[in-house]
């Protein structure tokens, strides 16, 4: 395969912005040659681990080691002690990959840690990059036990961006706006990588607000990529914010994904603006599967079509394949082909059971096709994977971590819809002592301590007992209806 980027070796491509995080910024010359001088620093080591903040030497590190064919593993910097411990142990990195100054937690700190120089200048040369050789190890939240690390090889990276390249007719003219975290694909493969394969250019918000997305359409950025909830907080604000709809209106390409756009927040927004937000769809393991084309009709509460080179059917509980294109019959999403990951790191019987005997991937989406074959997402086979701001949480995780609580005795982990978050995290506690039970901010603070701020329960309610079957498992359907509303 060729350059994951080829306006890197470009040199008529060398005063072009490739990069833009608040005041700083980097042209497509200056990238290749800090991603060139960085390269060269870190060629032959195994494995990397990038502190992945939401700036410029984030984007100059992943490049750098695409650039070297050394496999990063991005880290939340919010992460807590016992996630980034877990990531660290799994992922053994040999070394970590920094913006001067940050400061690291003492996990992190006990790596050999090299300072991203984004003024640094030597010659850009990529290594001859095996395209099945890993590129990035994302981890991703599963319904039980500690993130997975999402094996993502270079040619899954070359062919999700191309077709969606394709999709939207996505070129070295666009510029792309978005405030995403750098540690997932959305805001990092989509975000960073993709307007870097085609030749244009990315600016960073540091942190989503609507002020930042409407003065950078308003100033020549052509697309937005965000998640619901920065949509939903879009649709919230147009009424009281006419720049706002003027450069929403202007824009070429608005995508939202990671989770479902809901129908009144399309519906506000196209109003406002008379223009419709575009979704795709996809999953770390994955990439992109699907999405709405440029030139097809967005339809809220689809997701569109597959993307060029996917395969994907709908399947029975028992994995007959679904014939029917009907906008009723319900099955669980499978796709197969070249934007699949590898496997999980280390977890050979996990990559196993995510995919068929014939290298179908089981993504646990349940979805229906329209008889246009659009795709319509419906639920998630698996009730204990929450999506809260676009983040997938995994309920098992965060009850292990409430049950090493000292003031709780069970717990039980729900999703609860919610406008702004989509699902919020609702813990159920039966506390260790009736007349002390641990509140809200002690809970959050401890589950953000050890895991992520993002994995924090936003709602607990107390209970005597957690309901349970003759088999002692937690009900947790029943957990919500009348007579199991707790305390609150
Ligand atoms: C709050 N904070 C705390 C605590 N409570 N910190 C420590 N302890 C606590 N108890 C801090 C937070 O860290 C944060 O800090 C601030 O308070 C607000 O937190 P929160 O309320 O959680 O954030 P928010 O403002 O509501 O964030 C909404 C958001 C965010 C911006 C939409 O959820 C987000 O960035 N979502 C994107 C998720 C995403 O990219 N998913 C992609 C994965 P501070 O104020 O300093 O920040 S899915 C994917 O990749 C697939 C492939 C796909 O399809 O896309
Ligand atoms: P993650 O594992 O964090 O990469 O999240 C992947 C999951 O996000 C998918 O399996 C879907 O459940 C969900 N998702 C991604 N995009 C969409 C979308 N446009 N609409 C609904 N759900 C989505």
């Amino acid at each position: 395969m060729s350059s994951l980027f080829p306006a890197l070796s470009d040199p008529s491509a060398g005063p072009r912005p490739a990069l833009r995080f608040g005041e700083r910024a980097l042209t497509y010359g200056e990238l290749a040659a800090a991603a060139g001088a960085l390269a060269e620093r870190i060629a032959g080591a195994g494995r990397i681990a990038l502190w992945a903040t939401p700036g410029l030497e984030t984007a100059v590190a992943v490049v750098a080691a695409l650039t070297a064919g050394v496999p990063v593993v991005p880290l939340n910097p919010r992460s807590g002690e016992r996630e980034l411990g877990h990531v660290l142990r799994d992922s053994a990195p040999a070394a970590v990959l920094a913006a001067p100054g940050d400061r690291l937690p003492d996990a992190v700190g006990a790596l050999e840690r090299l300072d991203v120089d984004v003024r640094a200048r030597e010659a850009y040369a990529p290594a001859a990059g095996d395209d099945e050789a890993p590129a990035l190890i994302v981890y991703t939240s599963g319904t039980t036990g500690p993130p997975k690390g999402a094996v993502i090889p270079r040619r899954a990276l070359a062919v999700t961006l191309d077709a969606l390249a394709e999709a939207w007719r996505w070129s070295g003219d666009d510029v792309l706006v978005h405030g995403l975290p750098l540690f997932h694909v959305h805001g990092l493969v989509l975000g960073t990588l993709g307007p870097l394969r085609r030749g244009g250019s990315v600016r960073h918000l540091g942190r989503f607000s609507t002020d930042g997305v409407a003065r950078e359409l308003g100033a020549g950025a052509t697309m937005l990529f965000g998640v619901p909830t920065m949509y939903h907080r879009i649709a919230e604000a147009l009424p009281t914010e006419p720049e706002l709809v003027k450069a929403l209106a202007g824009a070429r390409l608005l995508v939202s994904g990671s989770a479902a756009l809901p129908v009144h927040d399309h519906e506000r927004i196209a109003s406002a603006t008379g223009r419709r937000v575009v979704e795709r769809y996809g999953m770390t393991e994955t990439l992109m599967n699907t999405s709405v084309r440029v030139d097809g009709e967005p339809r809220p509460g689809t997701v569109g079509v597959p993307l060029p080179g996917v395969e994907l059917r709908l399947v029975e509980e028992d994995g007959t394949p679904l014939a029917a294109w009907d906008g009723e019959t319900v099955g669980e999403i499978q796709v197969r082909g070249p934007h699949l990951f590898t496997g999980y790191l280390n977890r050979p019987d996990a990559t196993a059971a995510a995919f068929t005997g014939d290298g179908w991937f089981r993504t646990g989406d349940m979805a229906v096709r329209e008889g246009d074959g659009q795709v319509r997402l419906v639920g998630r086979k698996a009730t204990d994977l929450i999506k809260s701001g676009g983040y997938k949480i995994g309920a098992g995780e965060i009850e292990n971590a409430l049950l090493d609580h000292p003031g709780v005795r069970e717990a039980a982990v729900t999703g609860e819809p919610d406008e702004d978050l989509g699902e919020r995290i609702v813990a159920w506690v039966v506390p260790a002592d009736p007349g002390a039970p641990p509140g809200l901010d002690e809970l959050a603070g401890h589950v953000s301590r050890l895991l992520a701020p993002h994995k924090r329960p936003r709602v607990v309610r107390h209970l005597d007992a957690l309901p349970r079957n003759d088999m002692g498992k937690v009900m947790k359907r029943v957990l919500g209806q009348d007579g199991a509303q707790g305390d609150a």
